[in-house]
């Protein structure tokens, strides 16, 4: 099973991970434990103070390097008691960006030490001492790394053997494949005086393939040129984008 620590100081974020969906069933099938640390049980002040202004000046505090270099060590001793070698990532802005091969290389660790990291950042000294990499999901500024860790957590969780139900699981070769999803459609036949597509009607599981397989390329060209430019074209993929009305 995957043994994940994470360390945040808002741990109640993490239901929303927990507590719902998929992510929650594969914790009650034990596909992965999670534990949650707050660095503040790391302090020895009475205000239990996890951060401070920076040195040099400037806007906003910087997170103790103490309190979180405690937590940090404790979670990957409990993943070493355990005979696991822990990877520990903090979530970041300067991080490099997270991507479904990101993500299937990460689905192997057997201990993730997850770092969330609130503030301007963190006393330096523990990225260079503890934090094996960083990873951002994407050029926008959040308030933390709390959603960014349940992103990650979320994407690999799915990954694990068992995760999602048969339905679900064929479903995933869409993305993997590296074309956008085709469209989708159910009940009623009509909506909005919009009907369903005659061929999804057929009963024909071979042309309907081929439509769906169409109608992703198509949308992909459309949305997203890039994803199509960097990865060739099978005979059958050059012969439905060739053939639209
Ligand atoms: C003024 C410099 N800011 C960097 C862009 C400081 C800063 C802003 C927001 C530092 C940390 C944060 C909180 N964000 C994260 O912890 C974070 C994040 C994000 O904001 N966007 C995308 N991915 C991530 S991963 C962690």
């Amino acid at each position: 099973m995957m043994q994940i620590e994470v360390i945040s100081l808002f741990p109640e974020m993490f239901s929303a991970l927990t507590e719902h969906g998929i992510t929650s069933r594969a914790r009650q099938r034990s596909l992965y434990q999670l534990t949650l640390t707050n660095p503040r049980q790391y302090t020895q002040d009475v205000h239990h103070t996890v951060d401070d202004r920076p040195y040099g000046g400037g806007p906003g505090m910087v997170m103790l390097a103490e309190p979180l270099a405690a937590a940090i060590t404790d979670a990957k001793a409990r993943l070493q008691a355990k005979g696991l070698v822990p990877r520990v990532i903090h979530l970041s802005p300067r991080g490099q960006a997270l991507t479904h091969a990101k993500v299937m290389a990460l689905k192997e660790c057997s201990g993730l030490v997850l770092l969330a990291s609130r503030y301007e950042g963190v006393d330096q000294r523990v990225l260079d001492t503890l934090v094996d990499e960083e990873l951002s999901i994407g050029d926008y500024v959040l308030s933390g790394g709390e959603l960014p860790v349940m992103v990650l957590l979320d994407a690999i969780i799915r990954q694990l053997p068992g995760a999602l139900g048969d339905a679900d699981s064929a479903q995933e070769d869409s993305f993997v494949n590296g074309l956008l999803d085709y469209p989708h459609y159910t009940r009623p036949e009509e909506f909005a005086g919009l009907k369903v597509p005659e061929v999804l009607l057929s009963g024909h599981h071979e042309k309907i393939r081929q439509w769906r397989l169409q109608q992703s390329l198509l949308l992909t060209r459309a949305k997203r040129p890039d994803l199509l430019a960097a990865r060739p074209l099978t005979k059958e993929e050059a012969r439905l984008l060739g053939k639209q009305e």
